[in-house]
């Protein structure tokens, strides 16, 4: 039987994964048309990205699932003509460039790499660093990313902590959870990288209040997204110097506006979201084999629980 996948995640990212998707269709033993458009109740799966146009869903009554090209589903979940089940996209690319990114940027806050790079010609002051153990980085978001970037930092020696919804058992990691949780490790980190996804409860959980609760000094990464953090929190956290730098990949508009004070302020490193980025030949491969899998009786992995948002 040849399956009909609509590719509804725009002209540009058609482009770069129409020929991996066919390969991958290939290689896990599938017969797809794979299209950019088709009536509705023809579709059997969507690839999806919010790039697309495609925002009602009811027509698509055969579709068995909608896969998702992005890691974070805030921008699909809520929408409420979505009865087919959604796959976030977990892969294996996605995860090992947010490692690099988080472990690149606690590196550099923790050795001090700053003050190297923009020492004027001719001085000579040697700083000593901790070493990693004396260090504590805390992480926001204990799942597929957070639990990778902890096992990463665990490794170069960092002494990790972390924070989920629910309790968690990660080797080598002080895990926490609740309110309470969320407090201690703001506390405890020298080092905080948010990993949280954004929903109704993770929204501004880093307000002015939590700023004020973490170390003096402390620095801060977040590649979750953008709207985690309280703007001006974040900003007056900076001023007085209780944030000693933070380093930014997503933000509440994208690209930031040109006229935003983050650009203006100099502790503050700006990347135009890139932590991780999706990667066609390894998402292609995500996307069919989870396809292969609902072909084959099994469960959709990645399954996104509505209900929670992520
Ligand atoms: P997961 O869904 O695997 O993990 C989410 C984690 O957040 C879980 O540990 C979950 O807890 C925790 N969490 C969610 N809500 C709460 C809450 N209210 N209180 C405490 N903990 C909470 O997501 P991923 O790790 O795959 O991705 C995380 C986010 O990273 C994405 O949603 C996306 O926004 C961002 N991202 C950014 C990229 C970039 O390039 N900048 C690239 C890819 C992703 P529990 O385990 O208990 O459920
Ligand atoms: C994602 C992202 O969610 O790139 O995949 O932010």
């Amino acid at each position: 039987m040849t399956l009909t996948v609509l590719f509804a995640a725009g002209d540009a990212a058609f482009a770069e994964y129409q020929q991996p998707l066919r390969d991958a269709f290939v290689h896990h033993g599938l017969k797809v048309a794979l299209v950019t458009d088709a009536a509705p109740a023809d579709v059997d799966y969507i690839v999806y990205s919010p790039a697309s146009t495609l925002r009602d869903f009811t027509p698509y009554t055969r579709c068995k699932a909608v896969l998702n090209l992005w890691a974070g589903v805030e921008k699909i979940v809520g929408n409420p003509t979505l009865t087919q089940p959604l796959a976030r996209m977990v892969d294996p690319a996605l995860t090992r460039g947010m490692v690099e990114y988080v472990c690149g940027h606690v590196l550099r806050y923790h050795l001090g790499m700053d003050a190297y790079i923009s020492a004027p010609a001719g001085q000579w002051i040697a700083q000593e660093p901790p070493l990693a153990p004396e260090r504590v980085v805390g992480i926001l978001g204990l799942g597929e990313l957070g639990r990778a970037c902890a096992d990463a930092l665990v490794r170069l020696g960092f002494t990790v902590e972390g924070w989920s919804s629910r309790p968690k058992d990660v080797p080598d990691v002080t895990c926490h959870h609740g309110a309470e949780g969320f407090n201690l490790l703001l506390q405890r980190s020298d080092i905080l990288v948010t990993l949280l996804p954004l929903t109704s409860q993770t929204e501004n959980v880093l307000d002015a209040e939590a700023f004020a609760q973490m170390r003096d000094g402390s620095w801060f990464i977040n590649p979750g997204r953008g709207a985690l953090i309280d703007d001006d929190a974040l900003l007056d956290a900076i001023d007085s110097g209780k944030i000693k730098g933070a380093t930014l990949d997503v933000f509440r508009i994208e690209p930031l506006p040109a006229d935003h004070p983050f650009w203006a302020t100099p502790n503050i490193t700006i990347t135009p979201h890139i932590a991780a980025t999706t990667r066609a030949e390894s998402a292609s491969n995500v996307i069919a084999s989870n396809i292969a899998r609902v072909e084959a009786g099994q469960t959709l992995l990645h399954k996104v629980d509505q209900q929670r948002g992520y």
